[in-house]
């Protein structure tokens, strides 16, 4: 099991799960307050009287054991530590707050912590079919509720009233709620790359990108599609879309088990380039999904260069920006195969105009 392997790996004999969503991958746990403990070949999950139940239907074919414990769980986790007698304990050291580490410290006596946090999120990266199975089901929500409120996207809607129609359209649909705030930008406003939605009113004549996604069973979509709204497009606009829009495609073309992040992130970013907008694309070309919405491994420049494997998630987003006028990102969410990869989202690519 991967977290015996983990456990080895750091020359621990304990592990300490906090963050929630780690603690629902290994555990199986959907509810908002617990933590695992893996103390040798022991697992322990300890949560208070509002999770018992369902927390035992949860963990325990999961291999933990429940342990209820209503007021005090870090001084509960401290006793079984202490019984145990291990002497190296992992935690998350990306998430676990100085205080937390403070109570760590008072409550589990004498000893060496480790960093586990790296290895829980490149275990986290290669995807189960069931996995795989929910993300494609949120990806499916996300396209059908873009398709539903397309009719809406007129002159005179506020960017705000879209996109609180389209959250609800995915509800409706399926979803326990969008993933991330709905970024709806027009006109001008496109020009940023994480426009929120605002109060903004649409007018013709501008792009209007929506970047947006839902979760289902936990797991999240993530898509982007830019529209014209209007009649006249400028030869500009036309420019930077199909930019977008090539660029996008040689990367999904490229994208197969064996390839590294970077080397897909150059394949997007020297076409942009190529074309003359190499400064309008300041942010990676994409991202993991899954439990979360910004996973390992990133598809950028800037982070560590990762070997894809087959059954990664991964978001393909090229987009170019220029201020005062607009901009254009086209976003799919792909998984890796051997041999290429599986497109998951179905929404036309097209230059749309409405
Ligand atoms: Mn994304």
């Amino acid at each position: 099991m991967i977290l015996n392997k983990i456990m080895k790996e750091l020359d621990a004999q304990g592990i300490l799960i906090t963050n929630m969503i780690n603690v629902r991958y290994f555990t199986g746990f959907t509810g908002t307050t617990g933590v695992a403990l893996i103390l040798g070949d022991k697992r322990y999950f300890l949560t208070d009287f509002r999770y018992e139940e369902q927390g035992k239907k949860e963990v325990v074919p999961k291999g933990f054991q429940l342990v209820r414990e209503d007021k005090d769980p870090v001084g509960k986790a401290g006793e079984l530590i202490k019984e145990s007698k291990i002497k190296k304990l992992a935690i998350e050291d990306g998430s676990v707050t100085l205080s937390q580490y403070r109570s760590f410290e008072k409550n589990f006596g004498n000893l060496e912590y480790t960093g586990i946090e790296d290895k829980f999120l490149k275990a986290r990266m290669v995807k189960t079919e069931e996995e795989i199975k929910l993300i494609k089901e949120a990806t499916k929500i996300a396209d059908k509720a873009f398709e539903n409120i397309k009719s809406l996207i007129k002159e005179g809607i506020s960017e705000e009233r879209l996109a609180t129609e389209l959250e609800y359209e995915m509800k409706k649909l399926g979803a326990e709620g969008p993933s991330f705030d709905t970024i709806i930008a027009s006109n001008y406003r496109s020009a940023m790359p994480h426009g929120v939605a605002s109060e903004k009113k649409l007018q013709k004549e501008g792009f209007v990108k929506f970047d947006f996604g839902c979760f289902y069973k936990g797991y999240v979509s993530d898509m982007t599609r830019t529209v014209y709204l209007g009649i006249n497009p400028t030869e500009r606009h036309y420019e930077i879309y199909n930019t977008v829009k090539e660029a996008q495609k040689k990367a999904i073309d490229a994208v197969k088990a064996g390839i590294t992040t970077r080397e897909l992130d150059k394949i997007a970013r020297d076409y942009i380039t190529e074309k003359g907008y190499g400064d309008c694309f300041g942010h990676g070309l994409g991202h993991g999904i899954g439990l979360e919405i910004h996973e390992y491994p990133y598809l950028s420049y800037k982070a560590e260069d990762l070997v894809l494997e087959e059954n990664m998630v991964v978001t393909i987003e090229p987009g170019i920006y220029i201020e005062g006028f607009g901009g254009v990102r086209i976003e799919d969410d792909v998984v890796v195969k051997k041999d290429g990869c599986e497109v998951l989202n179905k929404t036309t690519k097209e230059f749309v105009k409405l």
